[in-house]
């Protein structure tokens, strides 16, 4: 522990380069060289013989024969709900492990309405004949069509899958013949466009959860997380594929060769279980992918405020000492952090008896300033006997195994530590149940939210690439490699649901995750780890944050200001800048770092930080509201500019950039002195986008250079949308719980504009099961503004004490910028104040502005 120290104190000050000796480029992995270099060859025919499929049933079956004396193989194609299909190709007789865990419940069947059995093929379709798959016998293929047109073939020729023993890894390629630009296969510190991968030139995109110190830019290695999609996008299409399989995967990507993206797939182990998403709009296609893997619950409001947290804050005094800091100096909390040094010698669900001697005192003085307070509790559990949620592990056989079935030990904070076997529902159950008020000491309800840390698992040792042995043991005999990349989302499943038990199931749960994977949105937030304080790395924040809410994880945020190393004082201006405009907002830093909590800043930084987070905080509703319609849709929270406007190619490579929901575009800044930056406006000549901080209007037809002030980065509202901010900025978010609103718009060229806005408890789950909540929909007509109920029964008072219109007055032309005018409403046109226009429960309320 103490050497682990000593390198991360080191390495603060030495370049930044992630260990290549301990994590393998896929030369030193045998299954990714092997099936790299595997030579496209057709394998394997339909046994037409053995082909089963009918209109009556979802579901068509049939015998792949090997072409070359290898293992015949077993084919299963269904149609599900919502333009999507599932391949799956297993050894007759599969020993393969199922992967469980992942999905959100069983994916819905949609029946075949056609079945045409050919001499060469079979093409079944669902949904009255709009989607179609079309199985070549020979060579053996899948062709995938939406209404007529391709969007996915999967490449006979690159399938391997046949070898059913202990070491079975597979293979298999698909085109997205539509496609230019390929996107997904989270998690890694690169561009959202995902890059051309291939021999000689950059590593496959990994996927194999692994703690990375030191993470490098523009890079294929594997982070903390993984998720196993990848769409094909195109202006006329998007297409996804999803492997349902939580072993270790290298990706091949191509884009735009030969007519289409194509990737190939290569996994260590597991069974080659593919769903087809069909699109065929960005939209769609994100909304059947989070229709398989869920979508995660409304967060409580305190979470969408500002977190501070610090490796670590080392005595309760010191914690209380920053929280009354923030107040004096007033910036907004909602929650401050505590990291593994609160602990008593890590372990966890235990404090450290002389530093953090009261801990319910530290929450009592959190809470009399409404704030929360979140701890961290990793998944090694010390092993020492007499610390009982060791021995009651012990006892219980909870835990991960070696292959020779004792358990496993290895190094980690507490020393040797054993590793708590989350595969395991009793294990899940045991963990989960030590969060309760009996089992965590000292806890209350200010402990609202919990930090799942170290969870890819890490052990430290380089000779595991810092995890669990692959073939450690879990229930069942099951493999670590089988279901390596889920360990963290089954440790965060147990979190989550035992902060649900601790609270009657009144409150959301909060959990930060690091690792996670497909569905990990169904139970955490996620951040993107051990960043550094560089300015690419700020870019960078954007980039993994876009990519991860286009899979689900919506829930993203990186640790503002960067953990590793000191950030100059511009930097972190421009950070806590841009991380406004992220989902999850935490300043977070490595010990050995100077301090920087807002207030130690330099006062002329304050002023400009404190702009960052107050603006946060007006947007409130906006992030909200829009955390509400995603639990409805499953859409992102922030978009890249392709997922909102896929027609505009020219912005596929933009990842510097992002729209909060459809309303609001933002650029961060991330090079430093900058004065101006370019920003691409899109959606064409009749988009018109209108500043936030300035009077000026810019026309959706692409790049422009805009000069950038310390105090802002470029923020726009879309004209023709309503924004609803809370504009008198408190503390935090329960303070400002119930202020009033103020809306923004700038009307259409039809004079109408369109806004929603969600009200509800803030806390509980009567959202969900009671309809307690209030979705109202702002119509701008004119000078008519009218407030309708589009949902929910609660009985929430929407209250608005001013509206504030931004006339377009010019638009650019010729060199020339355009501008705005401002007209700030508090009465209508009877002359009656706005502060007194509440909109009940009942039904549309219309406000006349003159
Ligand atoms: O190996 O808990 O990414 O946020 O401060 C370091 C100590 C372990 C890694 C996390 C970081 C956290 C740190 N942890």
């Amino acid at each position: 522990m103490l050497i682990k120290f000593l390198l991360i104190v080191a390495s603060v000050t030495l370049t930044l380069s992630a260990d290549h000796g301990t994590f393998k480029d896929c030369t030193r992995v045998d299954f990714c060289t092997n099936l790299r270099s595997r030579t496209p060859s057709d394998d394997y025919s339909v046994d037409s013989g053995s082909l089963s499929a009918s209109i009556d049933s979802n579901t068509l079956t049939a015998t792949l024969k090997s072409n070359n004396g290898g293992l015949d193989l077993t084919f299963t194609l269904s149609g599900l709900q919502q333009n999507t299909f599932r391949v799956k190709i297993t050894e007759v007789d599969s020993t393969r492990y199922e992967l469980q865990d992942v999905l959100d419940g069983e994916p819905e069947g949609l029946n075949f309405d056609d079945v045409q059995i050919g001499d060469d093929s079979v093409t079944v379709t669902t949904a009255s004949g709009s989607n179609s798959a079309t199985v070549t016998f020979s060579p053996f293929n899948i062709e995938f069509a939406k209404d007529g047109i391709t969007e996915v073939f999967f490449n006979g020729d690159r399938l391997t899958v046949a070898n059913n023993g202990v070491t079975a890894p597979f293979s298999f390629g698909v085109t997205f013949p539509k496609g230019l630009q390929l996107y997904g296969i989270h998690e890694h510190c690169d561009s959202l466009a995902l890059q051309n991968t291939g021999p000689g030139g950059t590593d496959p995109y990994r996927l194999k959860n692994s703690d990375v110190v030191n993470y490098e830019l523009n890079s294929p290695m594997a982070l903390y997380g993984a998720v196993p999609v990848i769409y094909g996008q195109g202006p006329t299409a998007t297409a996804g594929v999803f492997l349902h399989n939580a072993a270790e995967q290298w990706i091949e990507t191509t884009n735009n060769q030969d007519g289409g993206c194509q990737a190939y797939f290569m996994a260590e182990i597991g069974t080659l279980d593919v769903f087809v998403l069909l699109g065929p709009s960005p939209t769609e296609v994100v909304r059947q992918y989070t229709k398989l893997t869920g979508i995660a619950h409304l967060p409580q409001l305190w979470a969408l405020g500002y977190h501070q947290s610090r490796y670590s804050y080392e005595t309760g005094f010191e914690a209380e000492l920053v929280a009354s800091n923030f107040d004096s100096h007033n910036f907004q909390l909602d929650a401050l952090w505590l990291d593994i040094d609160y602990t008593d010698a890590f372990k966890y669900f235990t404090w450290n008896p002389s530093t953090f001697s009261n801990p319910v005192g530290l929450q009592d003085t959190l809470a009399n300033t409404n704030k929360k307070l979140v701890t961290i509790i990793d998944p090694h559990i010390k092993v020492e006997d007499g610390y009982s949620v060791y021995d009651g592990a012990l006892a219980n056989d909870l835990f991960v195994k070696n292959a020779d079935g004792t358990v496993f030990e290895g190094p980690c904070w507490p020393g040797t530590s054993s590793y708590m076997d989350f595969l395991n529902p009793a294990a899940r159950e045991y963990y989960g149940s030590m969060y309760s008020y009996d089992n965590f000491k000292n806890t209350t309800p200010t402990l609202a939210g919990i930090w799942n840390d170290m969870n890819e698992p890490s052990v430290f040792d380089n000779s595991l690439e810092m995890t669990l042995p692959a073939d450690g043991l879990h229930i069942g005999n099951v493999r670590h490699r089988e279901i390596h990349n889920i360990y963290g989302l089954l440790h965060t499943m147990a979190t989550h649901q035992g902060l649900l038990a601790r609270d009657n199931g009144e409150r959301r749960p909060f959990v930060l995750t690091r690792s996670h994977f497909a569905g990990s949105q169904r139970y955490a937030a996620f951040w993107t780890g051990d960043n550094t304080a560089d300015w690419p790395y700020l870019h960078a924040a954007f980039q993994e944050c876009l990519n991860a809410n286009i899979l689900g994880l919506v829930f993203c945020g990186a640790d503002v200001g960067g953990f590793l190393n000191n950030p100059t004082n511009e930097l972190i201006e421009r950070w806590y800048q841009a991380g406004a405009w992220l989902p999850f907002y935490r300043s977070h830093s490595s010990k050995g770092t100077f301090r920087r909590e807002p207030y130690v800043l330099p006062e002329d930084s304050q002023v400009v930080v404190r702009e960052a987070m107050q603006t946060k905080y007006r947007h409130l509703p906006v992030w909200y509201t829009l955390f509400y319609e995603h639990t409805r849709t499953g859409d992102p929270i922030i978009r890249p500019l392709f997922y909102q406007y896929p027609e505009e190619t020219d912005a596929y490579n933009i990842d510097g950039q992002l729209l909060v929901g459809t309303d609001i575009l933002v650029r961060a800044v991330y090079d430093a002195g900058a004065t101006e930056v370019d920003v691409y406006f899109p959606g064409g000549e009749n988009e018109v986008w209108v500043s936030v901080n300035s009077d000026d209007v810019q026309v959706g037809t692409g790049l422009v250079t805009v000069p950038v002030t310390r105090e802002h980065s470029p923020t726009y509202y879309r004209r023709g949308a309503v924004i609803a901010r809370k504009d008198t900025v408190r503390l935090n978010t329960v303070e400002m719980a119930d202020d009033s609103h103020t809306l923004y718009y700038t009307v259409n060229e039809d004079n109408t504009a369109q806004g929603t806005v969600y009200l509800d408890d803030g806390v509980s789950f009567k959202y969900r099961d009671e309809s307690d909540f209030k979705y109202i929909r702002i119509s701008v007509d004119g000078d008519t503004l009218t407030f309708a109920t589009i949902d929910g029964d609660g009985d929430y008072e929407f209250v608005v004490d001013a509206i504030v219109r931004r006339d377009v007055v010019s638009l650019p032309k010729g060199g020339k910028p355009g501008f705005y005018k401002e007209t700030v409403f508090t009465r209508v046109a009877n002359g009656e104040l706005l502060k007194n226009i509440k909109i009940g429960s009942n039904g549309n309320v219309v406000l006349k502005l003159k």
